[in-house]
């Protein structure tokens, strides 16, 4: 019954998101902006949003009564059949907004992890995403079966109660300490081909998902990883070996931060961010082009931050400048020159622009850092010409 709950997302589909306190309407726009670019991500058609002013989401229906008569006449004219909340919904909420809508109502969360869990490649990712998933799932138990009795015109379902909760439950747990199980043995497996790994310097590719990290890293590398203008394109790492000049260094390509990435979908993620966890220089990456840059830059310092990525160089990468004009490139190289010290780039991976003031930035970088290892010969680093020659 459990695998019941996946959602098809053939969908005509409402969005709708709450303006805060503190926040301005614009930027409530925008943050739906990105609802839409992931339930689109996910293969529904988003239709209308709704944003309500509010100080905090309303605690029984996320949005005021009327708000929700307005969603519903909206439903209707627009023959909807979805509705996509932008902050994640207490099985209460769901449950009432549920009664209140008649069609189907996910939240934020789901959402993301149904893209997840479409674009998982390696049994590793499927791993992480189905624990994420039945860790989401776990306290929402009560509600899904009151989604199911519904799908399922209510035939033998109605009333389920809460004998049943309790077996689904036992059973979410059993899977929860079974994916956990698998996961440390492939985790084991990484461990010892990352230690393998550890004689060379390690630049591993961070930032907010779409903003170009597998284009820069197809550019750097000349390899050919998926780049898409989809968010999510990439769940697993890529590693490359690589060599500038003589001088070689690997370079990690990984998956891409959100804001409001489910917790478990980080903590279920920990070991593919590992390679990040374990290199010796950051490129973080940025949309300059995005209206909300400076959001995201603070996303993944957060994401970083909650996952224990402290203290690392970082430089960051400043991309997508041909989308820019001249005011705003300059405005953004004069207030972004470099952040908490470290340096900033400003490039465009598609037009090849600035390609080399990012590789010779890299090139000084990683040779300081292989300097700093204590005993080792760096042979390739006595006549290393930094620039000249490189692959
Ligand atoms: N205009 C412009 N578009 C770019 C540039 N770099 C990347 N893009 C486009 O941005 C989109 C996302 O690129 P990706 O390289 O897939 O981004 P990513 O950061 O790897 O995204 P995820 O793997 O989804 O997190 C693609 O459509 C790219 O063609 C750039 O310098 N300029
Ligand atoms: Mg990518």
């Amino acid at each position: 019954m459990i695998e019941q709950t996946k959602i098809s997302f053939e969908e005509r589909a409402i969005l709708v998101g709450v303006c805060r306190q503190g926040q301005t309407f614009e930027q409530a726009k925008e943050y739906l902006d990105e609802l839409s670019f992931l339930s689109q991500t996910a293969g529904a058609k988003p239709l209308r949003s709704f944003i309500q002013k509010l100080d905090k989401p309303i605690s029984s229906t996320y949005v005021g009564s009327g708000k929700l008569e307005e969603i519903k006449l909206a439903i209707e004219e627009n023959d909807a059949n979805l509705v996509i909340f932008d902050d994640d919904l207490t099985p209460s909420q769901t449950r009432n907004i549920d009664k209140a809508l008649e069609v189907k109502v996910i939240d934020r969360s789901a959402l993301i992890l149904h893209i997840f869990s479409e674009r998982a490649q390696t049994a590793q990712a499927k791993i992480q995403v189905e624990l994420a998933q039945y860790q989401y799932m776990l306290p929402r138990l009560s509600g899904l079966w009151t989604h199911l009795s519904k799908q399922r015109g209510g035939i033998g379902l109605k009333g389920a109660g809460e004998k049943e909760i309790e077996t689904d439950r036992r059973i979410l747990r059993n899977r929860i300490a079974h994916c956990k199980k698998e996961l440390v043995k492939i985790e084991r497996q990484g461990e010892t081909r990352r230690k393998n790994r550890s004689s060379f310097v390690r630049v591993a590719l961070v930032g907010y998902t779409n903003v170009g990290k597998s284009t820069l890293m197809n550019v750097l590398s000349k390899s050919k990883v998926l780049e898409e203008n989809k968010l999510f394109a990439t769940l697993d790492t890529t590693v490359r070996k690589m060599n500038f000049g003589r001088m070689p260094f690997l370079l990690s390509d990984t998956v891409g931060f959100i804001r409001k990435l489910p917790h478990h979908l980080v903590e279920s993620f920990r070991s593919t961010l590992a390679e990040a966890q374990e290199s010796d220089i950051l490129l973080h990456v940025v949309d300059a082009a995005h209206p909300q840059f400076e959001d995201q830059i603070k996303v993944v310092k957060d994401t970083l931050d909650s996952i224990g990525i402290k203290d690392k160089m970082i430089i960051t990468v400043f991309n997508k400048f041909d989308l820019l004009d001249e005011d705003t490139k300059a405005y953004i190289q004069r207030s972004y020159h470099s952040i908490e010290n470290m340096p900033s780039v400003f490039i465009s991976a598609r037009t090849r622009w600035q390609i080399d003031a990012l590789r010779e930035l890299l090139t000084a970088t990683i040779v300081q850092k292989y300097k700093e290892r204590p005993n080792q010969n760096y042979f390739f680093l006595q006549d290393f010409e930094p620039i000249e020659g490189y692959e």
